[in-house]
């Protein structure tokens, strides 16, 4: 055995040589390992904090009114080829999603929620091949595209409704239709529902001699979903538009699909105080909203889809609206569809602070089914801008709280801008819902104000339109408030939204969950990252007052964070962008927030 082991003078140079030689191999090999395992490590990583999400997961969706948005014919509507001469915006501002409220050929009873043909584009909004183009032209830019999707009813003048009237036929059954019923001699109709914009939601048909059901405007019957034909005939008209590349749907009113079969119940009075009896709150919707037998029509919709995915591996993504808590709305994901979450929309108390907010965010994060994604809303067409809820001074932290969350943001058009509502009077009122309220209540309901054309420029009609008489009026203050004046200023409301919808890509904003830190009456504060991904510590005063924290313990655990981003109303040189914060006293007052890297 001991001659088989050589000792250093023994070695012929030959050996040394070798030695040499398989040292230099190991050590290249050992090299090679290390670069190896970083590049996986790094894959891995970024596979964790980012690219195997789907993209409804790491983008904002975007919500394009297209009458408001941008006319490009001078009829003073805004229509898709305004949009896609627009695309460029979406670059500029990071976005990678766009939802196109109602484009579909419609009467405008309600604003094309009321569609008479579902498989067109109003000649208002411009052609199908329009629509072609729109998605070319975002696809090629990697925006997705998702469009409104308005199942529960359609306008009377669809010829299905206009069919439906004749009471013979494949289209006899595909409304609800009822005789009503017989009170001292009267006729009535079946039940005591009312209308989601108030008053009756039963109307007389002369030719059928028969009452059909409307859970909106009297010219949106709804849809029977209890005859087969309906739920397939639907189903086609998703399929028409997933041939032409849509990504994804937004389904409008979801809750209102099914109705008791038993139509002849009477929904119970709700006793909520000073709600008049023609107002759609004086009942409890119990047998008009979000019945379990929506849940198979949601699934035939996502099987539909699925179709979709199966050939070309894009996911595709539907979202559902209802304004419900989680207990109910958390049911659609069984479904395979998101719900919309609607609690910074509406239902926050009057004064919500930092430790209200922490609830109604929460309220999401805690009662989430596992695997499913989080979501988060600030505004949409049907309810007031994010200025008129929060006031102006708080647009920018409000985008920093959406856009710093864990889950997908919605931003409706113009809240990047922090646009203002309009005052429309009474006489001028536009929207169904408004106007059903009478002169002394409709501005609390009117969806009018939160319409108004986006800005763009200074020029005639903030360059939404070369009519001079837009659809709605434009915002007068757009000379200051525009698209191309907040360009050029380095912390305007849109260039502070760019930055938070870039930064929201980092892996450190998608996957890992919000570890909430400082919270109180007027601060809400959370640490978004991993020691992998980078830590930031976004920081927020919600509240009224002015706010001095110490921020250095768990979670944050740091002395110091470096500002990311500001919501520039700071006046002090100190929360400059690139400046080091310290952590142990930070004062912030109202409507002010941070970004700072840990
Ligand atoms: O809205 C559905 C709808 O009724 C909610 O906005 C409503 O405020 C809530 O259910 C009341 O509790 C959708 C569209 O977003 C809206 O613009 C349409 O007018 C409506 O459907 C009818 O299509």
């Amino acid at each position: 055995m001991k001659g088989a082991l050589k000792t250093r003078s023994e070695e012929r140079p030959q050996d040394v040589q070798n030695e040499k030689q398989n040292f230099s191999t190991v050590f290249l090999l050992v090299q090679l390992v290390v670069v190896l395992a970083a590049i996986g490590g790094y894959m891995l990583y970024a596979k964790r904090g980012h690219t195997d999400l789907q993209w409804w997961k790491t983008s904002v969706i975007y919500q394009i009114y297209p009458r408001s948005f941008k006319d490009s014919d001078g009829d003073g509507i805004g229509d898709l080829r305004g949009i896609i001469s627009k695309l460029d915006y979406f670059q500029y501002l990071n976005i990678k999603a766009i939802w196109l409220s109602p484009f579909y050929t419609s009467p405008m009873k309600d604003f094309g929620y009321d569609i008479s043909n579902h498989t067109d584009v109003d000649p208002i909004f411009g052609t199908l091949k329009d629509f072609d183009d729109l998605v070319k032209e975002s696809h090629s830019r990697d925006i997705k595209v998702i469009i409104d999707f308005v199942p529960n009813h359609m306008s009377d003048q669809h010829p299905w409704f206009q069919e439906s009237l004749k009471g013979t036929g494949k289209y006899r059954d595909y409304f609800l239709w009822s005789d009503g019923k017989s009170s001292f001699g009267m006729r009535k109709p079946p039940n005591n529902w009312l209308g989601v914009f108030s008053g009756e939601c039963w109307r007389w048909n002369e030719q059928r001699k028969q009452y059909y059901y409307h859970a909106f405007v009297k010219e949106q019957p709804d849809l029977n979903y209890r005859n087969p034909d309906v739920v397939k005939d639907m189903n086609d008209v998703l399929r028409f538009w997933m041939e032409r590349g849509v990504d994804g749907i937004r389904v409008d009113a979801i809750m209102k699909l099914f109705e008791s079969e038993n139509i002849f119940q009477d929904e119970p009075r709700s006793n909520r105080p000073d709600v008049p009896a023609f107002q759609y709150e004086y009942l409890t919707h119990i047998h008009t909203e979000n019945l379990p037998e929506i849940g198979d029509v949601v699934r035939g919709w996502k099987k539909v889809m699925d179709e979709y995915e199966a050939k070309d591996g894009q996911s595709r993504f539907i979202v559902v609206e209802l304004y419900d808590p989680p207990a109910i709305r958390n049911k659609y994901y069984d479904y395979g569809a998101m719900p919309f979450n609607f609690d910074l929309v509406e239902g926050l108390k009057a004064d919500c602070g930092g430790n209200c907010f922490m609830e109604a965010i929460s309220n999401e994060y805690d009662n989430l089914p596992a695997g499913e994604w989080p979501k988060f809303v600030l505004g949409n067409h049907d309810r007031k801008r994010v200025s008129k809820r929060f006031g102006v001074e708080s647009v920018n932290v409000m985008n920093m709280l959406l856009l710093t969350l864990k889950g997908t943001p919605t931003t409706y058009y113009g809240e990047e801008l922090g646009m203002e509502e309009i005052e429309v009077s009474f006489e001028e009122t536009q929207d169904p819902w408004g106007i059903n309220f009478g002169k002394e209540r409709y501005t609390e309901f009117s969806r009018d104000p939160c319409r108004s054309p986006l800005q763009w420029d200074a020029s005639s009609q903030s360059g939404f339109t070369s009519s001079s008489k837009p659809w709605l009026p434009v915002n007068p203050g757009y000379k200051t408030c525009n698209v191309q004046v907040q360009k050029k200023k380095k912390d305007s409301s849109l260039n502070i939204y760019k930055s938070l919808a870039t930064l929201r890509e980092a892996p450190a904003f998608q996957d890992p969950d919000v570890q909430f830190a400082v919270v109180n009456d007027n601060i809400l504060s959370y640490v978004r990252g991993t020691a992998n991904t980078g830590r930031y510590l976004v920081t927020m005063n919600l509240g009224h007052d002015s706010s001095t924290a110490d921020y250095t313990n768990e979670p944050a655990n740091a002395k110091s964070g470096r500002v990311v981003i500001n919501t520039e109303n700071f006046n002090e040189a100190k929360f400059n962008v690139g400046k080091s914060v310290s952590l142990s006293s930070l004062t912030l007052k109202p409507g002010q927030g941070l970004v700072l890297k840990l």
